[in-house]
């Protein structure tokens, strides 16, 4: 992709993010319709369909030829990532927009060929937005992200993990992730996987680990976590499969053996 396109999409759609973030905190606190979906904990409101609809409009509107993954489905079905492929979740973290009012994001990948080239990820209620291009650095708004610290041992490091790793699960016992636990310093659940990407981008998670996670969950993180120096690929470090569900482990590059190797002690 020539950089002169990928700049004037990056600057479109980091205008429809902005713009799309503002007219949530506008409707922050008007009545929800809210849904379910996979099971009672797994919710969708109206404001979810919206964005994500409003995002689809604009871009089949500005940009008929590129694509679009979304989670509420008013993108298109694709079976390749060829072209130019907006990988959308217009709310990330809807349990904390519900519950919470706050800590929740829109994040937007934007991909060429399966390569990914933009990422951003508002934190819509802090009015923080990271963003990267491919090879251009990762900021979050105006400040310039630093490289990760690539000194960090497993015994120092803070790690994202959802609670269900602690519970019987398909993937991993449960005694080898309490004893993961142990060993690190800290574990923490934000509850929405973009801002686990953005704050290890940020430099305050060492990693993130999820058991399944979709395309529009990580497209974005993954383009701003690679610029600070960060890796990303499923509990095995393998390449991910970005048009279906993956375990996603994203971290710090000195420690993604050493997380890698732990789990697999335990893996079912
Ligand atoms: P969502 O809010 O866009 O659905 C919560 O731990 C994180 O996991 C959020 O990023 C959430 O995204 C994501 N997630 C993925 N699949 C989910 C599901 N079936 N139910 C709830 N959250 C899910
Ligand atoms: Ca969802
Ligand atoms: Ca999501
Ligand atoms: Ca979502």
């Amino acid at each position: 992709m020539k950089a002169e396109v990928r700049e004037e999409i990056y600057l479109t759609a980091r205008k429809w993010v902005e713009e799309a973030g503002e007219h949530i905190r506008r409707k922050i606190n008007s009545p929800l319709v809210i849904d379910t979906k996979s099971n009672r904990n797994d919710l969708v409101t109206t404001m979810d369909r919206e964005t994500e609809s409003f995002f689809v409009t604009k871009i089949k509107e500005t940009y008929p030829e590129h694509s679009i993954i979304g989670e509420e489905g008013y993108g298109d079905k694709l079976d390749n990532l060829n072209g130019v492929v907006w990988i959308i979740d217009p709310i990330d973290g809807t349990m904390n927009f519900v519950h919470q009012k706050r800590n929740f994001a829109i994040s937007v990948g934007i991909y060429f060929d399966g390569v990914g080239e933009i990422g951003l990820i508002y934190d819509v209620m802090e009015d923080n937005l990271y963003h990267a291009k491919r090879n251009d650095g990762a900021f979050k708004n105006n400040e310039k992200l630093s490289p990760l610290n690539n000194n960090v041992v497993l015994e120092d490091a803070i790690i994202g993990m959802n609670h269900f790793w602690l519970c019987d699960n398909h993937f991993v016992e449960e005694k080898t992730m309490q004893q993961f636990v142990r060993t690190i310093r800290g574990a923490r659940t934000y509850g929405s996987a973009a801002l686990e990407f953005a704050f290890l981008a940020e430099g305050i998670m060492d990693g993130y680990l999820a058991m399944s996670l979709s395309p529009w969950d990580i497209a974005a993180g993954i383009v701003i976590v690679n610029e600070v120096g960060g890796v990303t690929t499923n509990i095995e470090g393998e390449n991910l499969d970005m048009l279906e569900k993956n375990p996603v482990l994203t971290c710090n590059l000195c420690l993604q053996e050493k997380i890698i190797e732990f789990i697999k002690e335990g893996r079912k």
